[in-house]
């Protein structure tokens, strides 16, 4: 009896044969669009270092103009610029007298900007590398940024350094 049914199962196909072409052109399509769409995702993830950089030198350029606004309106008002002049300031050091690198009454720019920002920008790294520089003279002044990967904006700044993002009314004053 046993035996009967083995072969009766034995004469049964256990799933159904494939079509003549092996793959219908909607399981063909279905595919094609499924490989494609993982391929995209993992463009959109391969490079999220490469992302990273490039949202920290937004952020870099964004703060440099923020910094430019405040030392115009504070020229606006006083008719001099903020600081010692012929000194180079840097994010990273904090003069002797301030408080806090990123207090804008008392920072790493060694005057109070606080009327023109409520904070002094630094740089995202603030490391030896990366930070900001500024200086002025009598009557003109130069803040500068180092970028990772937009090396297109350092070098089309009309400045004198395609190593830095410069901004100011003489890029001259901070040279490679
Ligand atoms: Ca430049
Ligand atoms: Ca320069």
């Amino acid at each position: 009896m046993p035996l009967k049914i083995h072969s009766k199962l034995a004469n049964k196909p256990l799933c159904s044969p494939p079509t003549s072409a092996g793959f219908t052109i909607i399981e063909v399509v279905i595919v094609t669009g499924l490989i494609i769409l993982l391929a995209s995702l993992l463009i959109i993830n391969v490079d999220p270092v490469g992302s990273k950089k490039k949202s920290r030198d937004e952020k870099r350029m964004s703060d440099v103009s923020t910094i430019d606004r405040a030392i115009s309106e504070f020229v606006a008002d006083k008719k001099r610029y903020p600081d010692q002049s012929n000194i180079l300031r840097q994010s990273t050091i904090l003069p002797a007298g301030s408080s806090q690198l990123t207090s804008s009454k008392s920072g790493w720019i060694q005057e109070d900007l606080s009327s023109y920002s409520s904070l002094l920008p630094i740089d995202p790294l603030n490391d030896d590398l990366y930070h900001y520089y500024y200086i002025h003279n009598l009557n003109s002044y130069e803040v500068n940024a180092k970028l990772e990967i937009l090396t297109t904006e350092m070098i089309n700044d009309g400045g004198n350094d395609d190593s830095f993002y410069e901004i100011g009314n003489n890029l001259n004053l901070i040279s490679p």
